[in-house]
């Protein structure tokens, strides 16, 4: 079987193999966007709306809610995990700052959106940039490393399709 990785070292999130990703005709993909860093989590936004309907989602299918920081994901996700969708993707940006602030919100949202993940029936795509600079985050947002948003968008229609031969 050949098992393509997005995951390597240097990779550009936005390089995939069309051919590695199910169909995603039918499919209901929720996206909850932080507002912080606006600049880099719309650009994320629409990477992964682009990527989801190219590959079969109906931009109906798509509902999308914003919350005001990325630790608000937790609840936005947990909540929309309830309405009629067959997965979560939370867009999100923190840039390390003065204080350790920065480390508290990636580790709570980490944590937070884990927890998702490890007890509800959908999945939940980790789309948190977490960055040391605003550089690395628009390298991430569409610049030099591709989008994130991108790989979201293949990682929910992979887990979904996943989910769903689980059920078989
Ligand atoms: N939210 C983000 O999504 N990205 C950030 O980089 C970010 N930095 C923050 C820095 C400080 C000092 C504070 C107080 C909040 C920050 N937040 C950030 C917002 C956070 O996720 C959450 O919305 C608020 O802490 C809720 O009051």
């Amino acid at each position: 079987m050949y098992l393509y990785t997005m995951a390597t070292k240097n990779h550009n999130l936005s390089d995939y193999d069309t051919n590695s990703v199910p169909d995603a005709t039918g499919m209901k993909i929720g996206i909850v966007v932080a507002e912080w860093n606006e600049n880099i989590t719309a650009s994320l936004l629409e990477g992964a709306k682009e990527t989801l309907v190219k590959h079969g989602v109906k931009p109906s299918d798509i509902p999308i809610m914003t919350v005001p920081g990325s630790f608000e994901l937790i609840y936005g996700a947990s909540q929309m995990l309830k309405k009629k969708v067959d997965a979560v993707i939370a867009i999100g940006c923190v840039i390390r700052g003065d204080t350790p602030h920065d480390r508290y919100i990636c580790q709570g949202t980490t944590y937070g959106l884990a927890h998702l993940n490890a007890t509800q029936e959908k999945p939940v795509i980790y789309g948190l940039i977490t960055t040391l600079d605003m550089q690395q985050a628009e390298d991430r947002a569409g610049g030099a490393m591709g989008n994130k948003g991108d790989e979201c968008a293949i990682t929910a229609i992979k887990m979904v399709d996943f989910k769903r031969k689980m059920e078989l």
